[in-house]
């Protein structure tokens, strides 16, 4: 959160029209980057759009149990920035929020903050199994409203996609998907170094020894 503002705000003192999104969920407001990205941004009124993914659970925490504020929205007023609700579900609510959004930044009308309302369908992770704690049967009912397969159906009703357009728009996502993998696959191993760069103005003294350790770790583990 904390880099999104920043990157945003230093988007905005170069002068250049670029703005910036950061997605997060509703577990993530619960954390201090939040509040001070957030609070950072407002008053830097930086071209940031703040979109929460509120699936309304943090693993096994309902939002209910991480805040007494009535939405997540809500917390956008204590640091002076517009908010919307919306129904995460919906592609096109979503658009239009992030469309207005985005005109707002482009404007110098500073951050806006997105909550999409959405309902977790599946675990999240596989390593969770959430029987422990969900309501399985809730899970079923909100799984009839997930995104893809209601946007699906609107665009059918419509008569805009058709079996065969899906299989092309699907042959051709995982084409481009494919050929990222081999790309990010192709790049050499990063610099070890990197992970001391740009972390400080003025290093710490430190530094040079523990990368060279680093360095000498790495070598004995086999890795560049
Ligand atoms: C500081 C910190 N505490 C705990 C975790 C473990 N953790 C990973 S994901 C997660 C829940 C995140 O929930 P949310 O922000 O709602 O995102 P979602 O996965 O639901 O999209 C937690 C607690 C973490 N990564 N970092
Ligand atoms: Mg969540």
């Amino acid at each position: 959160m904390s880099h999104a503002a920043g990157l945003a705000w230093g988007k905005k003192l170069k002068g250049e029209s670029a703005i910036a999104i950061v997605f997060f969920g509703d577990g993530a407001t619960s954390e201090g980057s939040f509040h001070e990205g957030a609070n950072f941004a407002g008053v830097m009124r930086a071209p940031l759009i703040l979109l929460c993914n509120n699936n309304q659970w943090a693993i096994s925490t309902p939002v209910a149990e991480q805040t007494r504020a009535e939405t997540l929205a809500d917390k956008a007023i204590g640091y002076g920035i517009p908010a919307l609700r919306v129904d995460g579900a919906d592609v096109l609510a979503v658009y239009e929020a992030a469309h207005e959004a985005a005109e707002r930044a482009r404007a110098d009308g500073g951050p806006t903050f997105i909550e999409a309302v959405t309902y977790r369908s599946a675990p999240h992770a596989t390593a969770d199994d959430p029987r422990a704690y969900i309501d399985l049967e809730r899970v079923e009912e909100e799984r009839r409203n997930e995104c893809l397969g209601r946007y699906d159906g609107y665009l059918r009703r419509l008569g805009v996609l058709t079996d065969a357009l899906v299989e092309n728009v699907k042959a051709e996502a995982l084409d481009v998907v494919r050929q990222a993998i081999a790309q990010a696959e192709a790049e050499p191993a990063p610099d070890p170094g990197l992970v001391f760069e740009h972390a400080y103005a003025n290093p710490p003294a430190s530094f040079e020894h523990d990368l060279a350790e680093l360095r000498r770790v790495l070598e004995t583990e086999g890795r560049p």
